[in-house]
C-alpha cells in the first residue's frame, strides 16, 4: 500500500502514535509518506520506504495569519498525485481531516483510471474534547469527520464522546494506542546500582510523571500527591517533559519545601531507561482519551495511579494494574500510593499485571488492526 500520514510532528501523543505507526508499516513493506510542517521527532533513523514532504508556507503581506490548512491540502494533492498514494491517514482531526477532505475533492477527476484517494481520520483526544468544541469549529469538525472514508478513535470513551457531542452518523472503529513491548521493558541493569543512585537512595521509592505540562495533565496534582506520600514513605519524584505549567510546578515544589526531592528532567529521549527505575507512575489528568505515557510506564512494569477520566479506566485496571480515583482527589490517590508501597506482595502482583496489560496493546497486534481497517476502506 502507499500511505500518506499527516500529524503534528513535534508535540504530543498523536504525533508519536502516527510516527510509530508509519515506521512499522514501512518495515512491513508499505510505502509511507509523512506530510507535515516539520520532520516528526520520532523519525530519527533511516528506513527505506519512508519519505518526508514538508509543507511549505507561502508568505504574503496580506496574509496576517499563515494559511496552513490550505498549504497542507495543496501538499497532499501533490504527494498523492506524483506518488500514486492509496490513502491519506490524518491524525488529530483539526485541521488535518479538513485538509485531507479538500485534497480528496481537488483530486476527484485528476487521477489516472479515475482512482480515488481514501481519507482515514484518527481521533486522538483533545481534537474532540477540547479544540473541536470551540463553537466556531463544531460544524467543520462534524463535517470533516463524517466526510472521511474511515474514522478511528483511540478508545471506546472517545468514540462514544464523538458520537454524542457531534451527533455523528458514521461508524467509528476503536483502535487503541500501542506499544513496542521489546523496547519498553524493564531494564534490570538500570533498576539497581549506579543508574538508580542518580535518582534516589536504595530505601526510597521513585514516583514518576511524564507529560507536556499542559493544564489538562494536572501536574500540580502530581506534586501534591507526592508531598502527601513523602510524609509517610521516603520517596523521590521525577518529572519528565516540559510545557506551559513547568515554572508554576517548580514554584509549587519550592512553596511546599520539597524541591530537593523532586527532579525536573525536561524532555528526554531515553524513556525506557528512566521508567525502569520508577516504582509508580502518576497520571491525575483532567482529560485523557487513552493515556499513552501510562501505557509506556506499564510496559516497563510500573503500576499506575490515575484519575478515572476518559479512556483511562480502559487501560489502567482498578485494583489490578494500579488504582483510579476521581480527578482532583489527590488525598485518595496519595492513600492508594502509600497502601501499595506498604504491601510488598500486592505491589509485585501489580507490577506483573501492569506489564501483562501492556502486552495486550502490543504494537504488532494493534498495527495489524490498522492494516485490516485500511483494506476494508480500500475495499480489498
Ligand atoms: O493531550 C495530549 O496529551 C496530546 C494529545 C495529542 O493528541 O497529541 O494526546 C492525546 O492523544 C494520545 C495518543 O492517542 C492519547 O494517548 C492521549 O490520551 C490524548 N490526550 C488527551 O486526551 C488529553
Amino acid at each position: 500500500m502507499k500511505i500518506g500520514i499527516t500529524c503534528y510532528p513535534t508535540y504530543g501523543g498523536s504525533g508519536v502514535v502516527a510516527t510509530e505507526l508509519g515506521k512499522t508499516l514501512a518495515l512491513k513493506g508499505h510505502e509511507v509518506h509523512f506530510i507535515s510542517y516539520a520532520m516528526p521527532t520520532r523519525l530519527s533513523s533511516y528506513i527505506g520506504n519512508i519519505f518526508y514532504h514538508e509543507v511549505e508556507m507561502y508568505s504574503y503581506p496580506l496574509f496576517e495569519f499563515p494559511l496552513y490548512s490550505i498549504a497542507l491540502s495543496s501538499k497532499m494533492v501533490e504527494v498523492v498525485k506524483f506518488n500514486d498514494l492509496d490513502l491519506i491517514h490524518a491524525h488529530y482531526a483539526i485541521p488535518h481531516a479538513t485538509s485531507a477532505y479538500l485534497a480528496r475533492e481537488i483530486l476527484k477527476n485528476e487521477r489516472k483510471n479515475n482512482k480515488q484517494i481514501k481519507v482515514i481520520t484518527t481521533l486522538h483526544g483533545t481534537d474532540i474534547t477540547l479544540v473541536g468544541l470551540e463553537p466556531s469549529f463544531l460544524s467543520t469538525m462534524k463535517f470533516s469527520i463524517e466526510q472521511s472514508d474511515g474514522v478511528t478513535a483511540v478508545s471506546q470513551f472517545l468514540k462514544d464522546k464523538t458520537i454524542s457531542t457531534y451527533k455523528i452518523e458514521k461508524d467509528i472503529e476503536v483502535i487503541p494506542n500501542f506499544i513496542d513491548t521489546d523496547k519498553y521493558k524493564r531494564n534490570p541493569e538500570k533498576t539497581t546500582g549506579c543508574f538508580r543512585k542518580n535518582f534516589a537512595e536504595a530505601k526510597e521509592k521513585v514516583l514518576i510523571h511524564v507529560s507536556n505540562f499542559r493544564p489538562v495533565k494536572r501536574v500540580p496534582d502530581v506534586i501534591k500527591i507526592f508531598a502527601l506520600v513523602r510524609e509517610k514513605i521516603p520517596s523521590r519524584l521525577i518529572l519528565v517533559g516540559d510545557g506551559p505549567e513547568r515554572s508554576e510546578c517548580e514554584r509549587l515544589c519550592r512553596e511546599l519545601g520539597i524541591m530537593e526531592h523532586v527532579k525536573f528532567m525536561g524532555k528526554q529521549d531515553s524513556l525506557p531507561e528512566i521508567l525502569s527505575i520508577a516504582d509508580l507512575f502518576l497520571m491525575p489528568s483532567q482529560q485523557e482519551s487513552f493515556g499513552l505515557s501510562a501505557l509506556e510506564a506499564m510496559s516497563c512494569g510500573v503500576p499506575v495511579i490515575s484519575s478515572s477520566v476518559g479512556g483511562l479506566p480502559e487501560l489502567n485496571l482498578h485494583g489490578e494494574t494500579g488504582y483510579i480515583a476521581e480527578f482532583g482527589d489527590v488525598e485518595r490517590m496519595a492513600r492508594y500510593a502509600v497502601e501499595l508501597f506498604s504491601e510488598e506482595k500486592k505491589y509485585k502482583l501489580f507490577q506483573k499485571n501492569a506489564r501483562e496489560r501492556a502486552e495486550f496493546f502490543n504494537e504488532d497486534k494493534i498495527i495489524g488492526y490498522y492494516e485490516e481497517f485500511y483494506d476494508k476502506i480500500l475495499g480489498k
